[in-house]
């Protein structure tokens, strides 16, 4: 049990003051790095301290109230004195509550103002999100981009700030779009489109996930921010807007790639392969990870992925293919190519 307690108090120790731990960087609303949310971050600590106030007040005056006027020996049985009606103590308890709540408004309806309504600069990047049951594909469609599951985008230094306006749809059902050091969620809903921005100050992978229910592998849909010093960003850009690598000493693993039935649900720019039902698979080796965070991207996780997803994230919308030792060697050959 004190063990327990123990991993429990490290485990949120790490979650409040780490920005990373191993491979994985931790998700942390106290450490806000983007201008929506500083705001967000900002708004909370004030309801905080306003709320730890008002806590200490109440607390202590019923702690002295509890020490001060204890049953002491000798005490009468009587009622002691009852006071009705002090004009003063009513109007005091109306009126502070009140101002303190019309605080609350202003300040919050100031922060929701100016996240939700900010206009994009004419400089501003713009990207489309679309959550899929269980990964998220990432469109830029003024560049002639798609991608998954990580989001690259440049730095906005604060001097020059180039912010990041993301258009959120979902294909099938309700999704939410989280990424807590950048900004507060946002729904994804189908047959809507709903919109954020986040204007990160610092380079790195900043991770977040989808944060409504939305099928079992709900928890296994995470979101990795690549955000990047402008030259790696455009740099990422000229490489993805490429057509799929041609490697000829891989001509026979690529027959046999676009011979099983990937190309159904998975796009190659250049090839036959036009499927869009899975993600677009192009660029996948520039990918860090694979099916949505769970496997980091390597040859033998890759094969496993192959092989039989289900075991990997079961219940996942890309059957084992049932591919044969041979098959699977020669298609994993190829992606390893596509750069
Ligand atoms: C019925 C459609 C379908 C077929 C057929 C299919 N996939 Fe997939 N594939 C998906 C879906 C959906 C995902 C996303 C799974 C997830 O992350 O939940 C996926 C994910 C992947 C990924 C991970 C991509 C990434 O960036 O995370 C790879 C690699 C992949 N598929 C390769 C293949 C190969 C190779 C074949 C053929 C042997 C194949 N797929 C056949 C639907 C399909
Ligand atoms: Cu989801």
């Amino acid at each position: 049990m004190t063990r327990r307690l123990a991993v429990l108090t490290v485990v949120c120790a790490e979650l409040v003051f780490a920005g990373t731990a191993g491979d994985h960087p931790i998700e942390n609303i106290f450490r806000p790095l983007s201008t929506p949310a500083h705001e967000i971050s900002d708004v909370s600590f004030l309801a905080v301290i306003i709320c730890a106030v008002i806590f200490s007040v109440v607390a202590g005056l019923l702690t002295y109230a509890i020490i001060r006027y204890r049953r002491r020996p000798g005490d009468s049985d009587a009622e002691p004195p009852q006071v009705y009606g002090s004009n003063q103590i009513e109007a005091a308890w109306t009126v502070i509550p009140l101002l303190i709540v019309f605080v609350l408004i202003m300040v919050s309806a100031r922060v929701i103002a100016s996240v939700q309504n900010a206009k994009p600069p004419a400089n501003a990047l713009h990207a489309t999100v679309v959550g899929h049951q269980w990964w998220w594909e990432f469109r830029y469609p003024s560049l002639g981009i798609v991608t998954a599951n990580e989001l690259h985008v440049p730095l906005s230094d604060t001097a020059h700030p180039q912010p990041t306006f993301l258009k959120l749809e979902s294909v099938d059902v309700a999704h939410s779009f989280w990424v807590p050091r950048l900004n507060g969620k946002t729904d994804v809903i189908p047959n809507r489109a709903n919109d954020m921005w986040i204007d990160p100050h610092e380079a790195g992978d900043f991770i977040g996930n989808c944060a409504e229910y939305c099928g079992t592998q709900h928890a296994n849909m995470l979101i990795h921010v690549i955000v990047q010093p402008k030259p790696d960003f455009e740099r990422w850009v000229a490489e993805q807007q490429l057509p799929a690598v041609e490697d000829p000493s891989v001509a026979a693993d690529k027959q046999a790639f676009l011979s099983v039935s990937c190309v159904n649900c998975h796009t190659v720019k250049g090839t036959s392969a036009s499927g869009v039902f899975g993600p677009d698979l192009t660029h996948l080796m520039s990918r860090k990870y694979l099916a949505s965070g769970v496997l980091s991207n390597t040859p033998e996780n890759l094969r496993a992925w192959i092989k039989d997803p289900q075991a990997i994230k079961p219940g996942c919308l890309m059957p084992a293919m049932h591919l044969t030792d041979n098959e699977l060697d020669s298609v994993v050959a190829y992606l390893r190519t596509l750069k």
